[in-house]
């Protein structure tokens, strides 16, 4: 049987399915091209000038990588000029970028978070690209990046694409667009990527747990309990033993968890509570909880649905817990206990 490629999978959604529209496709299709120049770039490293620090600061006040800005960039200059979309944003920039007026203009509005797990990239382990897609409001304002902002500013639940590109032993691409979640990998030789699973499953319960340990002294009573129920394993009121893994991105520890199943969390804790937690709704919890819920997971702050989240800031950051149904049940009774 021919190989199914990103662009026929996206023309059967378009004329089979009906759940994207032309724009859609050709959009998530530059996003994939920019992830492949991505890959192309990082997997360069010590051989090319893309290692190392840029310089400067992002406006969350974070270092910026070498690999950071360039992701950055070739993500806007890919996207800019089709017409499929009306402005994007970005976790490494302040305010929206507007589409060029010598563009036309379209009805999408995309965010991204260039490359992440930034601590990765210097010492050769996977990090990744994480993207969504919302429809532009019809009475958005974009006269001005600040105005722009506005737009964005819709609950997760809103998103109409969602996926991510892990650079890891192999190039990913994993994608949803309302219509359960496939996986391709980059075919390097044939640069275009292929369908590799398709109606990713992530199993309801798991044995195995992904957070930061070294901020275990700052986390709140409800993950304190549930982590150190995992530790107490066969002895303790689980039953079971639990095993921990912790990349430091994301994107490839959401990854693990889409292919065998797992919980990830980064809570909020003591010293995250003036920022509201670690990572950014809309540039990575909004995508990743819409990519595990359509995989069968659940994602929560532990209050409430992420994808509920109604933001009030384009940079806004949530705590987030997400993964194995059962599990995310679990903790989330925690915190309502
Ligand atoms: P980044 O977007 O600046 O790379 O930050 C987000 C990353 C996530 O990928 C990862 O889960 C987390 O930060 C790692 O945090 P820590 O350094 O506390 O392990
Ligand atoms: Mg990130």
């Amino acid at each position: 049987m021919a190989q199914r490629t990103l662009a026929r999978y996206l023309t059967e959604e378009q004329r089979n399915k009906g759940v994207i529209t032309g724009d859609l496709k050709l959009l998530i299709e530059v996003v994939a091209r920019a992830c492949q120049a991505i890959s192309i770039a990082i997997g360069k490293g010590g051989l090319g000038d893309v290692l190392g620090e840029a310089g400067s600061d992002n406006v969350q006040g974070e270092a910026q990588k070498k690999l950071d800005v360039l992701s950055n960039d070739i993500l806007l200059d890919a996207n800019e000029w089709g017409g499929h979309l009306a402005a994007m944003a970005s976790e490494e920039m302040d305010l929206p970028h507007l589409v060029p007026h010598r563009f036309p203009k379209g009805e999408y509005l995309l965010t991204f978070d260039p490359l992440d797990g930034s601590s990765n990239i210097d010492v050769n382990v996977s990090i990744g690209t994480i993207f969504s897609v919302l429809k532009c409001p019809e009475s958005a304002d974009l006269s001005t990046p600040e105005a722009a902002e506005r737009a964005f500013l819709q609950p997760g639940t809103a998103q109409v694409a969602a996926g991510y590109a892990v650079y890891g032993p192999t190039t990913l691409l994993v994608l949803t667009v309302g219509d359960g979640v496939a996986c391709f990998t980059l075919d390097r030789e044939q640069g275009q990527f292929l369908l590799t699973q398709e109606h990713m499953q992530i199993p309801a319960d798991t044995k195995e747990f992904s957070i930061n340990m070294a901020n275990q002294r700052f986390w709140e009573a409800p993950v304190q309990r549930y982590v150190g129920e995992m530790q107490q394993g066969r002895e303790g009121p689980l039953g079971k033993d639990y095993n921990m893994r912790w990349v430091a991105s994301m994107v490839a520890d959401v990854h693990r968890i889409m292919t065998r199943g797992g919980i990830f969390m980064y809570p909020i804790d003591s010293k995250l509570t003036a920022q509201g937690g670690k990572l950014r709704l809309m540039y990575e919890a909004n995508p990743m909880a819409m990519l595990v819920e359509q995989a069968g997971g659940a994602a929560t702050t532990g209050h409430c649905r992420i994808l509920d989240i109604a933001p009030a800031r384009l940079h806004q950051r949530v705590p987030v817990i997400m993964g194995s149904k059962n599990e995310v049940a679990r903790i989330t009774a925690y915190h309502t206990a």
